[in-house]
């Protein structure tokens, strides 16, 4: 099968090319990646390339071993995914021992997968853990609402949070479990990687102040929609904050144990502060 036909390769390249549409990726911002199926692996097999060298991937993910993900690549533009999907994607195979990664197809002028790729596997990794398989795409995005507030709001998951579900109802029955925040950090290596990934062991959305955003999720759509709710509701905030009179109503901490009874959702405790 042509690795271009494939409804995963298809889905990658919708998804990418709207978050370009919301305006989260200028220039090489931002990175995605999918871990295959083994349904999918095995119809486009005879189309990969073989005896490409092993690199290091700079971080340990046994947990990984022997799964194939397809990734942006590093210093490619989301703009021009659509446009060239071979030249600014890559499909990657991990080695058996999860220290390395060789490509198997893609990127047909030459480079490197996404210089996140630390993060990205290590999240793959514990999601893979923690819901059985189920999650499969991991996003970060440069979302500009989202990265505003990192300026003016304490970096605190639980302030983060309990604003980001007071400014729509849907919020907190979209991410029940909250938002984890963490300080300004260098990106692009192990260190950021570690810490990301320990904060997705509670959350599914994670952001990097004065940077932007990571999400997990089981499918393309859901983690999309996950990133574009979270946006939206920072995005309202602003909006808010830039107004005054400061905010005259809120969906108050009872409203939320309302919402918790009628859609069947827990809301941490943490977050329901007076
Ligand atoms: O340039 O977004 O975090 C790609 C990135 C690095
Ligand atoms: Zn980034």
């Amino acid at each position: 099968m042509k690795v271009l036909e494939s409804k995963f390769m298809q889905d990658f390249i919708k998804m990418a090319d709207d978050g370009y549409k919301q305006g989260w990726h200028e220039r090489n911002g931002g990175n995605l990646s999918y871990r295959l199926k083994k349904g999918e692996v095995d119809a486009i097999r005879g189309r990969m390339y073989r005896d490409t060298p092993w690199q290091p991937i700079g971080t340990e993910v046994p947990g990984l071993a022997g799964e194939f993900f397809l990734v942006t690549g590093t210093g490619k533009y989301f703009r021009n995914i659509i446009v060239d999907p071979e030249a600014c994607l890559a499909i990657i195979e991990i080695d058996e021992t999860g220290s390395n990664y060789r490509i198997r197809w893609g990127l047909v002028e030459g480079g490197n997968p996404t210089s996140e790729l630390p993060t990205h596997l290590m999240n793959h990794e514990v999601k893979k853990n923690l819901t059985d398989g189920k999650h499969r795409v991991i996003y970060h995005a440069h979302t500009t609402n989202t990265i505003a507030l990192t300026f003016v709001l304490p970096l605190e998951d639980e302030v983060f949070t309990r604003e980001l579900w007071e400014m729509a109802t849907e919020c907190p029955v979209v991410f029940p479990e909250g938002v984890g925040v963490i300080g300004w950090m260098v990106p692009g290596g192990r260190e950021i990687a570690v810490a990301t990934s320990k904060l997705m062991e509670k959350y599914n959305a994670v952001i990097w102040a004065h940077h932007g955003m990571f999400c997990s999720g089981e499918t393309f759509d859901l983690t999309f929609g996950l990133m574009h709710t979270i946006e939206k509701s920072a995005e309202i905030l602003i909006k808010v904050l830039s107004m005054v009179p400061q905010k005259r109503q809120t969906i108050s901490p009872d409203n939320f144990r309302k919402l918790e009874k009628g859609f069947h959702i827990t809301l941490p405790e943490k977050f329901l502060y007076e």
